[in-house]
């Protein structure tokens, strides 16, 4: 009869899959890897894993079984009906209590499925965002679990000893929240990624068109800021690329093709935001400027018959201005956090999740491509007041806006008269006005609906109560119930 003799199954041996195994092996942990193509077992076996506790199996019934109770399986395999198809082939050889982990990029709906689906059948779902790439697989990533928080007790040791750590040692993974909740997470992680990119990329075309600095002395300025507010793995990887030459000395990066690739995740979260009515124009910013870099031919022709500012330099203090920018960046890159947390607090209450911001926070504090500094602050926010309406409410945020919002008006401004884009600095502006604004034109346009098509407004002195007027004394009394606008 087969032993079982090991902690965790992983089925999946591509990159993502590999390198977790030797990570959970460096932690002392038995692992029975398992792969479709089952050559790639022995393959691993031969190589990566000599010499290593790791043990393999050819079957999915072979691996069940070489597994302690109750079982624990990760899957790491591409998101879609390989999952489901990998679920199936596993339940006759589970039993009630064990546990089915997901780690792929699957999209919450499905996790929100497959765990209720699983629940029926005694079986433990968690689905689990997993961040860091290849590295972060090895050493430690960022992990997001979410799902049947029965398995948490199970999994908890082998997640949180295999997970980055932050600066403080504290393991970047903790509970998530309930069935689709990890997933969702790791969503709005990387539309959140696409932001902080996008007011990267943004900061550097005002340096390189309005300030004319060279790749050295841009690379200069994101070096002294992260060693700010603005520390970050971005920040630091911008740095190095801007310093980065090629086999001639001149920068690589000015000979990329500027028309960026996506593979759908900031756009799932865009659509998200959408759907739930929440405000999250900077990730939205983002993606629609990837939209744009693509369409390299018509902008190419666009370049040649439109016309912009005539003076598109900065004229005014260098350094200044460079200060100036720095704030701008961290301002804007507050609002897209507080809009991020603002989207997953709606999610929570539309799905009845209980959401563990402080621990979201410190689970993107280290491992995966967001962590930075300023996530510490977000953790110190959320667990000084858990129910936080908004992280701009948060005393330490209120105030760095405050404080950052005249440099950064400057900057959009500036940015305008040069001509030069910069969709997230500005919607991010836009959205922090809006906001604070008690009183937005949207009397006026609810007066507009009501005049065209009877929508009906609230009097501020009346809510909740429809009212409707007959704007032109040529329409009727009646009000719209279909009409939509
Ligand atoms: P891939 O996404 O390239 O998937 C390869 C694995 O999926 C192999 O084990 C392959 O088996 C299996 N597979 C495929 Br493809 N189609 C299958 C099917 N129809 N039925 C069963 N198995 C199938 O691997 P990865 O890059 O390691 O990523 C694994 C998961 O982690 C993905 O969901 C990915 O989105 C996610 N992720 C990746 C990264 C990253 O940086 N790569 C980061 C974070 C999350 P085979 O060997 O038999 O073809």
């Amino acid at each position: 009869m087969t032993q079982a003799v090991a902690d965790i199954g992983l089925i999946g041996l591509a990159v993502m899959g590999q390198n977790l195994i030797l990570n959970m092996n460096d932690n002392d942990f038995v692992v029975c890897a398992y792969n479709r193509t089952t050559s790639k077992v022995d393959h691993f076996l031969e190589n990566e894993a000599k010499g290593t506790k790791i043990v393999g199996a050819h079957s999915v019934e072979e691996l069940c079984a070489k597994l302690k109770r109750p079982r624990k399986v990760m899957l790491l395999v591409k998101a879609g009906s390989a999952v489901d198809n990998f679920i199936e082939q596993l339940l006759p050889h589970l039993e009630k209590g064990d546990i089915i982990i997901d780690g792929g990029n699957s999209h919450f709906p499905d996790s929100i499925r497959r765990c209720k689906d699983l629940q029926e059948k005694g079986i433990l779902f968690v689905g689990s965002g997993v961040s860091g790439g290849e590295e972060g697989a090895r050493y430690g990533p960022s992990l997001m679990p979410g799902g049947n928080q029965e398995a948490w007790e199970h999994i908890k040791p082998i997640f949180q000893a295999i997970s980055a750590k932050a600066p403080d040692g504290a393991p970047c993974c903790d509970w998530v929240g309930e069935t689709g909740a990890g997933h969702y997470v790791k969503m709005v992680h990387n539309g959140i990624e696409y932001g902080d990119m996008q007011l990267i990329c943004e900061v550097y075309q005002i340096m390189k068109e309005g300030l004319g600095l060279s790749h050295d002395e841009m690379a200069d300025v994101f070096e002294e800021w992260n060693k700010g507010e603005l520390d970050s793995f971005l920040i630091e990887i911008t740095r190095d690329i801007l310093r980065y030459k090629d086999t001639d000395g001149k920068p690589l990066v000015e000979k990329i093709r500027d028309t960026a690739g996506q593979k759908g995740t900031g756009k799932w979260t865009g659509i998200d935001s959408l759907d739930r009515g929440i405000p999250v124009t900077l990730i939205g910013e983002a993606v629609y400027a990837r939209c744009l870099s693509s369409l390299k031919d018509e902008r190419t022709r666009a370049s040649k018959i439109l016309s912009g500012p005539k003076d598109a330099k900065y004229n005014g203090d260098k350094k200044e201005f460079l200060d100036q920018l720095g704030q701008a960046l961290y301002a804007a890159k507050i609002v897209s956090y507080a809009q991020g947390f603002m989207l997953m607090r709606q999610a929570a209450k539309d799905y009845g999740w209980k959401l563990n911001n402080a621990g979201i926070a410190l689970m993107w504090r280290g491992g995966c491509i967001i962590r930075s500094a300023f996530l510490g602050k977000i953790r110190d926010a959320y667990n000084t007041n858990p129910e936080l309406e908004n992280l701009l409410f948060d005393p330490f945020f209120q105030e760095a806006t405050g404080k950052a919002q005249s440099a950064w008006r400057s900057v959009v401004a500036n940015a305008v008269s040069m001509g030069i884009p910069t969709p997230a600095l500005s919607t991010a502006l836009n959205f922090y006005d809006g906001l604070r604004h008690e009183m937005l034109p949207a009397n006026l346009l609810q007066a507009q609906r009501d005049y065209f098509g009877a929508h009906t407004y609230e009097l501020l002195s009346n809510p909740g109560h429809a009212v409707h007027t007959n704007w032109t004394g040529r329409g009727g009394n009646v009000s719209a119930s279909t009409y939509d606008a």
